[in-house]
């Protein structure tokens, strides 16, 4: 039986619920900024998270909802400019302390480095902004807690692709099977049980319907001690909150 050596963590909507007041705001600001009367409501936004990657969402924006737009000459790099200004409102809200890590996972994080497992991170954000909610939501420093930051465009195809998870694996120099990924998102578990990894779940307000068909559970939350999870489906015996006694069972079976 493989022993279970690192945990590969997705960041928006896992580490944090980054989503709907966090890029959302960012993107409408950027918009603003630059003069469009764009406004991604929570509704729309919700099915703009089909599309993983805020250039490629921007795209997918302009191809269902706006097809007549006159897209400037260049359009990548007018699409581009927008997606940096995103970036710049979307760290700025984060070194403001707008968004905070979801329950359990500072504690998490702590146990698992003291119990000597090696973490990693797979998402397909822009690099800025791990680093942003690393140091801003999580703690000060914790960007060196992990051995391997794949993000954004250092691979061509973004989740659902298994790309980022073979990246970051190839990374850590380990295989699958002595791994254990998080994500909260049906793109973001296509992703990683195509890299072969068993995954947990934990939904947010987005997510809570998808098909996580293969998690090896399903979860509304970590959890902490005083803060207990809900189980929505998988066997977790007596536990009420994800700890790391907990990841091996769950990585065992
Ligand atoms: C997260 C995303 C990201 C962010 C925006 O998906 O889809 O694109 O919404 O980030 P996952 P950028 O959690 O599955 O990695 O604008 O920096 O691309
Ligand atoms: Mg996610």
């Amino acid at each position: 039986m493989s022993k279970l050596e690192a945990l590969l963590f997705d960041v928006d909507g896992t580490l944090a619920d980054t989503e709907r007041d966090g890029h959302r705001l960012a993107f409408n600001a950027a918009f603003d900024e630059a003069g469009l009367d764009w406004d991604w409501t929570p509704e729309i936004y919700g099915d703009l998270l089909s599309v993983t990657g805020g250039k490629e969402r921007i795209r997918y924006f302009l191809q269902k909802y706006l097809p007549g737009f006159d897209l400037p000459d260049a359009p990548d790099e007018w699409i581009a400019g927008l997606h940096a200004a995103k970036t710049r409102y979307y760290t700025d809200m984060l070194a403001e302390g707008h968004i905070p890590v979801r329950p359990g996972v500072r504690r998490l994080l702590h146990e698992a480095r003291d119990a000597g497992l090696r973490l990693a991170i797979a998402t397909t954000t822009t690099p800025a902004n791990v680093t942003a909610l690393l140091e801003h939501a999580l703690e000060a420093g914790s960007t060196e807690w992990f051995e391997v930051i794949a993000a954004g465009d250092i691979v061509p195809a973004k989740k659902p692709a298994s790309d980022i998870y073979d990246y970051a694996l190839e990374k850590l120099s380990l295989p699958a099977a002595n791994c254990l990924a998080f994500e909260d998102s049906r793109n973001g578990i296509l992703s990683s049980m195509g890299a072969g990894l068993k995954t947990l779940i934990t939904v947010n307000a987005y997510t809570r319907n998808d098909d996580f068909t293969g998690a090896v559970a399903v979860l509304d939350q970590l959890g902490e001690p005083d803060q207990p999870f809900e189980v929505l489906s998988g066997e977790v015996g007596e536990a009420t909150c994800v700890d790391v006694a907990l990841l091996e069972k769950l990585h065992r079976n």
